[in-house]
């Protein structure tokens, strides 16, 4: 735990397990498709690799989708967008990353994930862990 500036007494983080992942969603239905041998194209965009979008919601001190664990590739672009109903402050321990965040108006903030290990991403003022960083 690299805690910084951090008041808040790393209220335990167990209980792990949502998943933040917004995965594309791909057409299963390419009926058309014959198979035929094009697989040799690379792929059209490496953006669903290089690109992990975390979006969290915070309501009356409740963070949905519940705080878990993240997997972030190590170089990957970290795209975090969190709405509260509150003002508040987005700290990125480790990366000693630090967000204010505006009511109502969703923030979106992006940093390249270039240090490997587990971070917890938290609100300062309420004290309130919004999802932990596994980058690897
Ligand atoms: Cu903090």
């Amino acid at each position: 735990m690299v805690g910084v500036a951090a008041l808040v007494l790393l209220a335990g983080l167990a209980g792990c397990g949502g998943s933040f992942f917004d995965a594309p969603i791909v057409a299963s239905d390419e009926a058309e498709s014959p198979a035929e041998p094009t697989s040799l194209a690379p792929p059209a965009a490496d953006e669903p690799d290089s690109v992990t979008f975390i979006e969290i919601d915070v309501r009356e001190g409740v963070v949905s989708p519940e705080a878990g664990q993240v997997d972030v590739p190590l170089g990957a672009t970290v795209r975090l967008a969190v709405t509260s109903d509150r003002d508040d402050q987005i700290h990125v321990n480790g990366y000693d990353l630090t967000f204010p965040l505006v009511a109502v108006f969703p923030v979106m903030h992006e940093f390249i994930a270039d240090v490997a290990g587990t971070f917890d991403v938290e609100l300062h003022i309420i004290d309130l862990p919004l999802c932990v960083l596994n980058v690897e």
